[in-house]
């Protein structure tokens, strides 16, 4: 499991030709606006602030890079579907994610974010396609559980599950920033996009 021993704010980015090149590898988070991408950040790497969350969406306007036990980066997207902005700056942004997400060669997974109270919307399920189509690693979590009943919980897991068209061993992970419930599992999860299995080296052979 992913420890967090380390975590700082590195810099917010409003182009891509100044991101960081230092090839450290790279895990996004997408998801819509006030989904609560900035508050996933923050609970895991146990930190009150680090992320500015808020309730007012779209907060988060630009490519927000944190790094972690100085070994990768977490990179904290600007929300899709925020209709309060003018259509010319949410097609800036669209066009600033969408080039990162297809062209940054330290991208190892992508972190969607859904709310566990709503059905996926048009974006989502966009989003998870096209994810798939760059061949992107994804980690599907459902956040905000703590708002939901056992009950809702389950059946909201099931509709999500059914409107991405999951394979029956595709889980989302329910997650909760509020109560910290799936943080272990979402740490569990880091480590495996970051330190694949088959790459690991080979067992020494005894002699
Ligand atoms: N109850 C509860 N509230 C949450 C949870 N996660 C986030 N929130 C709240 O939801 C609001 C939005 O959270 P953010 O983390 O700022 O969302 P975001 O996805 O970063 O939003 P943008 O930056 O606008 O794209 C804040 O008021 C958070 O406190 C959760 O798991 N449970
Ligand atoms: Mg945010």
């Amino acid at each position: 499991m992913l420890v967090v021993k380390k975590a700082e704010f590195v810099s917010s980015f409003v182009d891509m030709k100044s991101l960081p090149d230092d090839n450290l590898p790279e895990i996004a988070l997408v998801g819509r606006s006030n989904v609560g991408k900035s508050s996933l950040i923050n609970k895991v790497v146990n930190r009150k602030n680090l992320a500015k969350s808020s309730s007012t969406p779209g907060k988060t306007r630009t490519l927000n890079y944190y790094v972690i036990n100085s070994a990768f980066y977490m990179v904290d997207l600007p929300g899709y579907g925020f209709a309060r902005v003018s259509k010319a700056e949410r097609d800036k942004w669209g066009k600033m994610i969408e080039k990162y997400l297809s062209s940054r060669k330290q991208l190892r997974g992508v972190i969607q974010l859904l709310d566990i109270r709503h059905p996926p919307t048009e974006n989502d399920i966009m989003m998870k396609q096209w994810l798939e189509h760059f061949e992107i690693p994804i980690l599907l979590i459902a956040t905000k559980t703590d708002k939901v009943s056992r009950n809702e919980k389950s059946k909201n897991l099931a509709v999500i599950r059914k409107s991405l068209n999951l394979e029956p061993d595709q889980m989302p992970i329910a997650f909760s920033a509020e109560n910290g419930e799936g943080v272990d599992a979402v740490k569990e999860a880091l480590d495996e996009i970051l330190n694949p299995p088959d790459v690991e080296p080979e067992p020494e052979l005894e002699s």
